[in-house]
């Protein structure tokens, strides 16, 4: 593997560019060495700037379920971008976008467009906290909900690896009105409702977590929150931005078959373009401006390109089922796999897998949560990470983050996904 020309731009990027990225897992400080710098990707594929290949299996930290350059997504983006980039002003699409999210997730009787996940996340809680007049709002540990400063306390993904989990530059003000729990524990969530009796204005969750890698829900978890949050009229939010329409039509909530009163929803819905959104019950978000008095704006929300993409993108999942299928197959294919390398050398990693959802944790606990995600071999990771980067595939460059799995990937990539994980069991044990 060749990176001069990365390295160059990395060089030149430090200059300008605080730490030569734009958002700080790329800059590879979780798993060491340079960042790659990629010119284009097609389908399975990115190509770096040296003219080397990889398989993807971020896929843009989820946004292209499809693959890379799907021709459909293309062509609207071209259609909408010769229309004009952004007008400021109300177009057809956001409202065929806005139809379509409703019907396929039933529980968002309205929802507002946005520019990114953090934005979906910052405006729902605000939103909660006018609605129910309440200030302090449950998190869970090594979730992550973008980085709004409620959301920057014990914070998963980047802020995690980065060392960073409660940033400076929150107040403390704003902290002491976030509370947490640890993902998976219901008693926990009972006992701080119960102590800051009706001051709770929300819970959001990540239904799965994607941000201290892949975690699952245990049963009974999220049907629990949805109770406690009935009986104290709190409003329960999913943030699904990384599982909205990845796990099925429906996202998180169909599969678990529990309904939010507000989603948040990013990646997917914008098909690779910069989009956020959220939405869920009608009275509540009838209490957003100018409906109501709770304000939050955008001068590029509801972007035609991002709504032509992102619809271009969610009516083709809609209308192909299969897509999930096949994803989920291919998800197991690598899981099996997987399994069965770490079977041949009598090695006892953890491994978390739904839909095309997978993460691999270098600890032989059960990973629950964030406690447990900690327990993994980090350094070990990143040796992973860059043995993967040299014989061709491309993981997310920290342990705490998921792994999405494209509709592109066939049964070639799977075949060398594994391989690679076998060359490296290999290799380690001499
Ligand atoms: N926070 C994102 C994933 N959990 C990473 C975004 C990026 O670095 O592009």
């Amino acid at each position: 593997m060749n990176i001069t020309t990365s390295k160059e731009l990395f060089e030149r990027a430090q200059d300008y560019i605080p730490g030569g990225v734009n958002s700080p897992v790329r800059a590879f400080k979780a798993v060491g060495g340079d960042p790659i710098f990629f010119a284009k990707a097609e389908g399975a594929y990115m190509y770096d700037e040296d003219g080397n290949s990889y398989i993807d299996l971020i896929n843009s930290w989820g946004p292209m379920i499809l693959g890379h350059a799907n021709k459909k997504i293309e062509e609207a983006i071209f259609k909408a971008v010769i229309g004009s980039p952004s007008f400021g002003a109300p177009s057809r699409m956001e409202v065929e976008l806005a139809e379509l999210i409703s019907e396929m997730v039933p529980s968002i009787e309205k929802v507002r467009m946005v520019n990114s996940g953090t934005e979906a996340t910052m405006s729902a809680i605000r939103l909660a906290r006018g609605f129910t007049k309440r200030d302090k709002v449950i998190k869970f540990e090594g979730c992550y909900h973008g980085h709004g400063d409620s959301f920057l306390i014990a914070a998963g993904s980047g802020a995690a690896t980065m060392g960073t989990p409660n940033s400076p530059g929150v107040t403390e003000g704003t902290a002491k009105d976030t509370l947490l729990a640890p993902f998976n524990d219901l008693e926990k969530v009972k006992e701080l409702v119960a102590a800051n009796n009706g001051q709770i204005a929300a819970i959001i969750i990540e239904p799965v977590a994607g941000n201290m890698g892949c975690v699952l829900p245990e049963a009974g978890f999220i049907e629990g929150l949805r109770a406690l949050c009935d009986e104290e009229d709190i409003i329960l939010i999913f943030d699904e931005v990384m599982t909205g329409f990845r796990l099925g039509k429906g996202g998180a909530q169909e599969v678990f078959g529990v309904k939010p009163d507000l989603t948040t929803l990013g990646k997917i819905i914008g098909a690779g373009m910069p989009v956020g959104a959220y939405g869920g019950r009608k009275d509540i978000m009838d209490f957003v401006s100018p409906q109501g008095p709770v304000y939050q704006a955008g001068t590029l929300s509801g972007n035609p390109v991002a709504m032509a993409a992102g619809y271009a993108q969610l009516s083709y999942l809609n209308d192909h089922p299969e897509v999930y299928e096949q994803i989920e197959k291919t998800t197991k294919k690598i899981l099996a796999g997987y399994q069965k390398a770490l079977k041949k050398h009598k090695l006892n990693y953890t491994m978390n897998q739904i839909g095309s959802m997978i993460s691999l944790f270098f600890t032989d606990k059960k990973v629950i949560d964030f406690e447990t995600a900690k327990t993994c071999d980090t350094k070990l990771f990143g040796e992973y990470f860059r043995f993967n980067l040299e014989n061709g595939v491309y993981l997310p460059p920290a342990q705490f983050e998921s792994w999405f799995i494209s509709y592109s990937i066939g049964e070639e990539e799977v075949k060398k996904i594994i391989q690679v994980f076998e060359d490296f069991l290999k290799q380690r044990q001499g």
